[in-house]
């Protein structure tokens, strides 16, 4: 005998998920009882909604897929903030919203935790617009089609989808789960669409003697991270890295060419790319803070652009057509041009040992940086938070298996800590690294105490360098100082009588050294690393980028007549 809310476990288990991400509420107890009933998940509590859209999102990152459990409009409106940003981010975040019990509907009640008023739309109208699929469910009987919609969209698209679910129908009987290949069911690409893009795309390429390989953060959506080592191996030229996509293609692959960036590229990558006659952009998604204030935009007659279900280049646009598929099928058809790949070798920065630092001197961030480099290895993830530690992450080389995490589309600061939090769930063999600044961690610094709870080992770098520094260096004024804490002492408030997290200072690389060696130690719980800079010991990346965005943001308004 299935009930509504078993049977939306049963397709979440059936999916992957080995979790789900929960705050309490009273419209979503009944359904959380259902929930916990499936034995093939385990329930996780976040501190708020917030953080638990955030934790979904990280589970997702490390698992394909993700759900997160909140209650009715204090809950669920928190919560949107992060499945904006799992739009963003192109990663399947299903959300559940506990909702008013069903008879209330089109009656003239009116019901706590909502704006006061006898609408009880709203809530459902505001995710249609952040998601995929947006689905209420007020009847038993047609839950599991609702449900399997919703999570087939999600899937489908690599985008969030939200169910909400009245209160009173979570343990009502409804119909049992059928074979999940209805809902995994992959729309497969239009042969003959896939055979006439490939054949104009081996074409266009054909006809470059230097093109170049761009690699965006849209490719792993896709699930086409092999399918592009297979065409880089078949082209073989010179393949560089949007920072978004960083980790994507392997760093240790011998046609990696460094981070594409505009101005803040790694060393020889802008050059490779500037170079280049043609450029195979792949699942590339160029904001204005990836173009560095739109001054490196790769764009016009050159670029065959290579989507997730579309592939458009020189008069040509395919639809319907899998980016995996396409680059499988491509790397069949391509001629070899290594012209970029040669250049690059020519131009292949030596790799530069960098110099300890004197352990009692004032800590720096190029120390920090030092210092984490050989911490990085095939188990790694790293999380790169946005500020200053998007440009630390970025310095670091990453060994074949690591990964590296960010949120550069919808970029949350604060995203991190429950991001990591949610993974570290998701991949507990996996190492976990959170580069995270002050400002951000001020924002979701509760979810540490969710990582103490589960004993989960992440190890989180925390920049103390007394603000904004980011929005220093874009503009600054008095709203980008802060009020300093003490982060490193946070961490025994967190554990109370039973945690096993540490917390740590730094304020030379001796202690650094001393802490990081604490913190491999700490296989219980969580470390925090509070490393102590100047305010404007930032990375000279951020100088560059932050005087570009500043001019784009400032670009004066068009006459208006
Ligand atoms: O290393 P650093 O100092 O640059 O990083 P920190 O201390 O984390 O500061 C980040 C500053 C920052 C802000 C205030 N970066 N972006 N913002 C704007 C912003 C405000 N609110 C949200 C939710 N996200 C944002 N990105
Ligand atoms: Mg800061």
């Amino acid at each position: 005998m299935y009930t509504v809310g078993c049977y939306l476990a049963a397709r979440l288990s059936q999916i992957g998920l080995k979790h789900h991400f929960a705050v309490a509420g009273d419209y979503n107890l009944a359904l959380l009882d259902q929930l916990l009933s499936n034995k093939d998940m385990v329930q996780v509590y976040c501190s708020n909604e917030l953080n638990c859209g955030f934790s979904a999102e990280g589970y997702a990152r490390a698992n394909g897929a993700a759900a997160a459990v909140v209650t009715y409009n204090v809950g669920a409106i928190s919560a949107f903030d992060a499945l904006a940003g799992a739009y963003a981010e192109n990663l399947p975040v299903i959300l559940i919203s506990g909702a008013p019990n069903s008879n209330d509907n089109g009656s003239q009640h009116i019901l706590h935790h909502t704006i006061g008023t006898h609408d009880f739309t709203y809530q459902l109208e505001m995710a249609k617009r952040i998601t995929c699929a947006a689905v209420s469910i007020t009847s038993a009987i047609d839950a599991p089609a609702l449900i399997d919609h919703a999570i087939r969209s999600a899937l489908r698209a690599r985008k969030p989808a939200y169910i909400e679910i009245a209160c009173n129908l979570s343990n009502q009987p409804c119909a049992a789960p059928g074979p999940i290949s209805a809902v995994l069911c992959p729309e497969p690409s239009d042969a003959e669409t896939l055979e006439a893009a490939v054949t104009a795309a081996a074409a266009f390429i054909a006809s470059k003697q230097k093109p170049v390989i761009l690699i965006g953060s849209k490719l792993r959506a896709a699930g086409a991270e092999s399918a592009a080592v297979d065409l880089a191996n078949a082209l073989g030229c010179a393949v560089v890295v949007m920072a978004a996509a960083k980790s994507f293609f392997p760093e240790d692959h011998p046609q990696f060419a460094g981070i594409y960036w505009g101005e803040v590229s790694s060393p020889g990558a802008r050059e490779i790319v500037d170079w280049a006659d043609g450029v195979v952009a792949i699942g590339t998604v160029l904001n204005d803070y990836a173009t560095v204030g739109w001054t490196a935009i790769p764009a016009g007659a050159n670029v065959l652009n290579a989507d997730i279900e579309r592939a458009y280049f020189e008069g040509h646009d395919f639809g319907r057509i899998h980016l995996r598929d396409f680059l499988s099928a491509l790397a069949k058809e391509v001629v070899k041009r290594d012209s970029t790949r040669v250049e690059y070798e020519r131009q292949r920065p030596q790799p530069t040992v960098q110099k300890a630092a004197d352990p009692s001197a004032r800590l720096m961030r190029a120390e920090i940086v030092r210092q984490l480099g050989p911490m990085v290895n095939a188990q790694t993830t790293v999380f790169a938070e946005t500020g200053d530690s998007w440009f630390n992450g970025m310095k670091l080389a990453l060994p074949g298996g690591a990964r590296f995490e960010i949120e550069m589309q919808w970029g949350h600061i604060g995203w991190s800590v429950p991001s990591s939090f949610g993974y570290a769930v998701g991949a507990p063999k996996r190492r976990v690294i959170t580069l995270v600044g002050d400002g951000s961690f001020q924002l979701t610094a509760q979810e540490v105490a969710q990582m103490i709870r589960r004993k989960l080992p992440v190890i989180i770098f925390l920049i103390n360098n007394s603000g904004y520094t980011i929005e220093v260096e874009i503009h600054d004024g008095p709203y980008n100082n802060i009020k300093n804490w003490d982060y490193a002492g946070l961490i025994d408030a967190f554990n109370a009588k039973d945690g096993k997290g540490r917390g740590l200072r730094a304020t030379t690389g001796g202690e650094l050294a001393k802490a990081i060696e604490t913190a491999l130690a700490n296989s219980d719980g969580p470390t925090l690393i509070e490393c102590v800079i100047e305010r404007d010991d930032c990375s000279p990346e951020l100088l560059s980028w932050g005087h570009q965005v500043a001019i784009a943001n400032a670009r004066p308004p068009m006459p208006d007549r």
